[in-house]
């Protein structure tokens, strides 16, 4: 029998729409929603079983699943032997302390013998003892957040994206000790086939990527400036330099990178460009 790669992704959740969409754009299709726990994919060697995000490294781990995507926060944070694939680059988020807003703060060492609310007692743990921090950790499960004000602990340990849930429990972050995104892991241990595969699916989704943080762009430049312009738009290779039908003129198509890309746009424009065309790439192979 050929293999299958068992890939568990968080049924729903924070992770769950960004990991379905990523395969969708590596063109593996498969059904999911209304309660489905396992779908095959119609057009790639791959099952899919969704879970809880809790439960997926274990399952990689003891090799039920050969692939995984989780929050690095909670791969960390079991500490279950695993080795992490690829980062994802989506559910960013960080790990942070937060105290009262009130509350003076001076540096980590205000946590000496005080109590801290967390669900990452681990991470917390281990960032206490590296900062030589004696503290009272209490683990709870969810509505960390609410700690304080009911008396539990002086502070809290929890996952923070654009820190509106502090602000609204009247809490201030203090200090980040972790941060994380999305990420692909698999079992120390993989076959051989399941290697293939697993390099098959990341051969895709690093294309994805790739593509995602560049722009195809095209623009009309005075042959005078071209030398300028296409020293400015590398691409690739080299860019595309084919003459217009107005005398003097050519067209310049290329790749430009999402983070140089304002920066790029300006001098381009300040060398004489026109008609500058800025278009989306859906894949990228090099
Ligand atoms: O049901 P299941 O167990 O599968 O899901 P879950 O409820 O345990 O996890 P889920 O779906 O909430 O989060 C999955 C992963 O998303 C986390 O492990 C993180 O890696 C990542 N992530 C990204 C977040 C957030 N952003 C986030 N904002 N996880 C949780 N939060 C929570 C946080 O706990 C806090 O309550 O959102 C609140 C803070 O958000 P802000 O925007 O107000 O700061
Ligand atoms: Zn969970």
């Amino acid at each position: 029998m050929s293999s299958v790669l068992r890939i568990a992704l968080q049924k729903s959740g924070r992770l769950s729409e960004d990991s379905y969409q990523l395969f969708k754009e590596c063109g593996i299709r498969f059904d999911y929603g209304t309660g489905k726990l396992k779908s095959v994919s119609s057009n790639f060697p791959a099952e899919f079983l969704f879970l809880r995000d809790d439960d997926i490294p274990g399952y990689v781990e003891d090799g039920v699943a050969d692939l995984g995507i989780v929050g690095e926060n909670v791969a960390v944070e079991m500490g279950r032997q695993v080795q992490t694939i690829h980062k994802l680059g989506f559910s960013k988020c960080r790990l942070s302390i937060a105290v009262p807003r009130g509350t003076d703060w001076t540096g980590i060492q205000c946590l000496e013998g005080k109590n801290i609310a967390t669900s990452y007692p681990n991470l917390l743990g281990n960032y206490l003892t590296e900062q030589g921090v004696q503290a009272e950790i209490h683990e709870i499960s969810g509505s960390v957040e609410i700690a304080p004000s009911i008396g539990l602990a002086e502070a809290v340990c929890d996952i923070v994206s654009s820190g509106s849930t502090l602000l609204s429990n009247g809490l201030k972050e203090v200090e980040t000790i972790f941060r994380s995104e999305a990420i692909l892991i698999a079992p120390n241990e993989l076959n051989a086939e399941k290697q293939e595969l697993i390099d098959k699916l990341l051969f895709r989704i690093k294309a994805v990527q790739v593509a995602k943080n560049n722009k195809y762009i095209v623009l009309n430049a005075p042959n005078h400036s071209l030398d300028q312009i296409t020293a400015l738009l590398p691409g690739m290779k080299s860019p595309t330099v084919t003459p217009l039908a107005t005398e003097g003129w050519s067209s310049v198509h290329s790749v430009l990178n999402e983070n140089e890309f304002w920066e790029n746009i300006e001098a381009i424009r300040a060398a004489g460009a026109e008609g500058i065309l800025v278009i989306p790439i859906e894949k990228m192979i090099y």
